[in-house]
């Protein structure tokens, strides 16, 4: 027997196992089992370029429409730019990415939908609301044999210990409760990242934004992806619809997701369909 075991698996008691023969099975296996994983995305430089400068311009934006940045701080929502896709079309492009898409189909199944995107902007030495552990889906203490939402957070910037990359701990997707004091200090890890990277993540995992400790901003974007039986936390196809230039972004935003108005409309709908 072979006990060479630094570059290679060995075995024994053993019938079932992930084979990850393609780059998205090995994704879905890192976010079954410890709950994330980091992939390179689709997107060029200067569309990270475009999108950074965007995501500024954007929160400036929201701040203005919502009378002054102090009101985003006084709801705990400074720095972040609420579905950037309604201001700037480089974040349809960016919610569309083809990689990210083909994990959500490989965990969720052919039909998903965006519950929410956010730009997360983590100013230097700047409190931020994310810097505190959560899970996407807020206020959730259980756990599902199967994913039940993907978290995809766009790296604008370098994710490193200085700049603060995105805190995990890992596989408590798969745990209720939250962890002691204790075990989250000694388990808590920094995932670094370059610009373009996508950290995805199953939506149940512990998580937090590092603190900024750089002279630069650290620049994110996370996009929640669901079932379409959840309900979305925007109406996007309200903000943006007229958009949309394909049925598969139409149907990722959400068309055709609205409550019926009655049970009559409900079946009119159907019966239409024939
Ligand atoms: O900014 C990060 O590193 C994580 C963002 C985050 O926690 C969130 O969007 O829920």
């Amino acid at each position: 027997m072979n006990t060479m075991l630094d570059d290679h698996v060995i075995c024994h008691g053993i019938t079932e196992r992930y084979a990850a023969t393609t780059e998205t099975e090995a994704c879905v296996e890192e976010i079954l089992t410890r709950g994330y994983t980091v992939v390179p995305g689709s997107l060029d430089a200067k569309t990270i370029a475009l999108a950074s400068e965007c995501s500024d311009r954007s929160y400036g934006m929201q701040c203005e429409l919502l009378g002054g940045e102090q009101n985003l701080a006084r709801i705990n929502d400074a720095n972040i730019a609420r579905a950037p896709c309604a201001e700037f079309d480089v974040f349809i492009e960016i919610a569309m990415d083809p990689k990210v898409h083909e994990v959500a189909r490989a965990l969720l199944g052919k039909n998903f939908i965006l519950y929410s995107q956010n730009a997360i902007i983590n100013v230097p030495t700047t409190n931020h609301y994310q810097f505190s552990w959560h899970r996407d889906l807020n206020y959730q203490h259980w756990t599902s044999s199967r994913c039940l939402a993907l978290s995809a957070l766009l790296c604008i910037d370098p994710f490193d210990d200085v700049t603060g990359g995105t805190y995990v701990l890992p596989a408590t997707h798969k745990v209720e409760k939250f962890p002691s004091d204790r075990y989250v200090l000694n388990n808590q890890l920094c995932i670094h990242a370059q610009p373009g990277d996508w950290i995805l993540f199953d939506s149940m995992l512990f998580h937090r934004t590092g603190m900024n400790s750089s002279a630069n901003k650290r620049r994110a974007v996370n996009h929640i992806i669901v079932p379409p039986f959840m309900a979305q936390q925007y109406d996007f196809l309200n903000m943006i619809g007229d958009r949309l230039t394909t049925d598969e972004e139409r149907l990722f935003f959400g068309q055709g997701r609205s409550v019926a108005p009655s049970a009559t409309e409900w079946r009119q709908t159907r019966i239409n369909r024939l």
